[in-house]
């Protein structure tokens, strides 16, 4: 029986099973008596480990080819019928030859196998800001993450009911071929094609594919943004709460900074960090002026390798039941799960991501070839499972923003934190971000590269439009977020990060705040608004950086500084960024920023 009438998703469906030919086709429900019997297919088949019923209730483990670990960038393409509407960085295909270099890969390419399609929605089903997709897939690692991280089952149907749109989102793993993988977005066709990958962002098409890549598309032509951020709530401890915003780069502290349990002394004072979202918001312009934000998503994709009790103990609570890794290690003592900073002590018996016995003797922290789990290894978690969840996480209207905040890792150049002088101003520091590679895509780890509001990989439309749109929607918001800018990666000249992080981002959290508020001041200086060392709290800290020496606030005088020269060369870079690489469409306002940062540096 088919679950719905819309013609436009039965014929999608049968479409898609035309070219695919499936030996049978099953509708995913979301129930929890078809969400175990896919479980224990996948089990049975050998796609999904079960782990410790006890210590891990409903957990797998799932390993995927050592050829598709992560993202893959070159291989993802935006295909609008105009090359210069994909704009410079983003690669492009022209659609058809993308529709017919896809359907010649998948023809055929599910006989034997089960297609499943998995009806869901990006956001609370049915509320304003929700939007419904459905994938197909031959996947049951798919359906069970797809299970995860969205809204799934018969009510997206019946919110679409006999007529309404959807995006379209076809995976087909074939052979996860390397050479044949395409991640394909056709923005003005709302479709995702996705072959030859069985890997998270590139075959959770309702994550990045839609929520980022044809959601930044939707949302510049209907008046809205989709970002790659983290939102997270603070309560004060006179019950006041405050909602922040902050675009970091894949893999660069989004799901720890949004998970944050402030130091103690913050606690006994009553402060509060409930996490709302991890990876993704959903923006648009309230009643009031304001920005009011929404996470799509309904679980966690995140890094697991770092993560423990101490570092981000919510995270990893998050992990304790119903929770999906990926390409993390097996510890077969009690069939639980390990990777590299989960414990200090190695565990000693333990298959590592790509099956094999792994020898703790060779384990070597700065080769990642001698890693037990995948550097980019993941758990795919519930967000009601997370003790820190914000109980507005499935509010129907979000939050609203009292701050946006940008971040990369730089090991130089970019104090621990710096405020906008206005919006545009920024605008400019978004579009002027640049951050060192790390192994959530495929290449070289450790490259500073430029990625405009850590967009680089997800924006689906050309970057300078994407610069105009920020710009347009300052315009139609009377009371902005205010912006600023925080780097927790300083390092020394050994490579030691010279700023704790971690809970005591919290320390950053409240200066940011407080300048929301205009309760502290701030030093003017040629980049912007940078806090005086004394206004942030350092009391209580604990940290010791490099040779035993405790934190002090000479060390925070240290990451505050802001050196003309370096910001000099770096005003050359951004000019060469825009010139070079965006050429075209970069809006005035953003060359006025240029020109003032370059005078303020002479
Ligand atoms: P994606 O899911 O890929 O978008 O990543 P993310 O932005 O959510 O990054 P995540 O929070 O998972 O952090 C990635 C890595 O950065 C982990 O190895 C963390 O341990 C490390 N990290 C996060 N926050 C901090 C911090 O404040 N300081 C330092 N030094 N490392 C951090
Ligand atoms: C990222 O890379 O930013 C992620 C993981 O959040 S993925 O879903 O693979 O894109
Ligand atoms: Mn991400």
């Amino acid at each position: 029986m088919k679950p719905t009438e819309n013609k436009k998703v039965l014929d999608f469906v049968e479409k898609s099973a035309e070219l695919a030919q499936p030996d049978e086709i099953v509708w995913i429900d979301g129930s929890e008596a078809q969400t175990a019997e896919l479980k224990a297919k996948a089990v049975k088949s050998g796609e999904l480990i079960k782990l410790n019923e006890k210590l891990l209730p409903d957990c797998y483990l799932h390993r995927t080819k050592v050829n598709d670990v992560a993202r893959v960038e070159d291989r993802t393409f935006i295909c609008t019928k105009k090359r210069e509407d994909a704009g410079p960085i983003n690669y492009w295909m022209d659609p058809k030859q993308a529709y017919e270099l896809t359907s010649e890969i998948a023809r055929g390419s599910m006989k034997g196998k089960t297609m499943y399609v998995i009806p869901y929605s990006m956001g609370v089903v049915g509320s304003d800001f929700a939007k419904i997709g459905i994938e197909v897939t031959d996947s049951v690692y798919v359906v069970l993450n797809m299970n995860i991280m969205t809204r799934v089952g018969n009510a997206c149907l019946k919110a679409l009911g006999k007529d309404g749109d959807f995006i379209k989102g076809f995976h087909a793993s074939c052979d996860i071929d390397a050479e044949k993988r395409y991640i394909m977005h056709f923005p003005e066709d709302d479709t995702i094609i996705s072959v030859n990958s069985a890997y998270g962002g590139n075959v959770l098409l309702g994550k990045k594919c839609f929520a980022l890549r044809i959601a930044s598309y939707l949302g510049r032509t209907e008046g809205w943004m989709a970002e790659h951020m983290l939102i997270l709530g603070v309560t004060f401890p006179d019950g006041e709460k405050k909602y922040v915003a902050a675009a970091f780069p894949s893999a660069c502290g989004k799901t720890n900074l949004a998970m944050l349990i402030p130091p103690e002394h913050y606690l006994k004072k009553g402060y509060k960090v409930e996490c709302v979202g991890d990876d993704i918001a959903w923006i648009r312009v309230g009643k009031d002026g304001r920005l009011w934000a929404v996470n799509p998503e309904n679980g966690f994709f995140g890094v697991a390798p770092g993560t423990n009790e101490h570092s981000n103990y919510n995270a990893l609570q998050s992990t304790k039941r119903g929770t999906i890794f990926t390409n993390v290690a097996l510890n077969t003592d009690d069939m639980t799960v390990w990777w590299e900073g989960l414990t200090k002590e190695l565990p000693q018996h333990v298959i590592d991501w790509t099956g094999k016995p792994w020898n703790p003797e060779k384990f070597d922290k700065k080769d990642k070839s001698t890693c037990a789990a995948h550097p980019n290894s993941r758990f795919t978690a519930p967000a009601k499972n997370c003790p820190c969840v914000s109980p507005d996480f499935d509010s129907l209207t979000g939050v609203p923003l009292s701050a946006i905040i940008f971040g990369g890792r730089r090991a130089s150049t970019t104090p621990l934190v710096f405020e906008s002088r206005d919006w545009n101003h920024g605008v400019f520091i978004g579009s002027a971000m640049s951050s060192e590679t790390t192994a959530a895509a495929a290449g070289a780890t450790g490259v500073l590269r430029h990625d405009p509001m850590a967009m680089k990989p997800f924006a689906g439309y050309h970057m300078g439009d994407y610069f105009a749109h920020w710009i347009e929607m300052g315009k139609k918001v009377k009371n902005p977020p205010k912006i600023f800018n925080v780097n927790w990666f300083r390092q020394d000249k050994d490579g030691n990060f010279m700023w704790p992080g971690f809970g005591d981002n919290m320390r950053v959290l409240e200066w940011i705040l407080k300048r929301c508020d205009g309760k502290v001041g701030a030093e003017e200086t040629a980049i912007g608004f940078v806090p005086r060392a004394e206004d942030i709290d350092l009391s209580e800290m604990d940290y010791e950086i490099s040779a035993g020496h405790p934190f002090g606030i000479e060390d925070l005088k240290e990451i505050l500084k802001v050196d003309k020269s370096l910001w000099a060369d770096e005003a050359k870079e951004i000019e060469g960024y825009y010139k070079g690489t965006i050429k075209d469409r970069i809006p005035a306002e953003l060359w006025d920023c240029l020109e003032t940062l370059k005078n303020n540096c002479k």
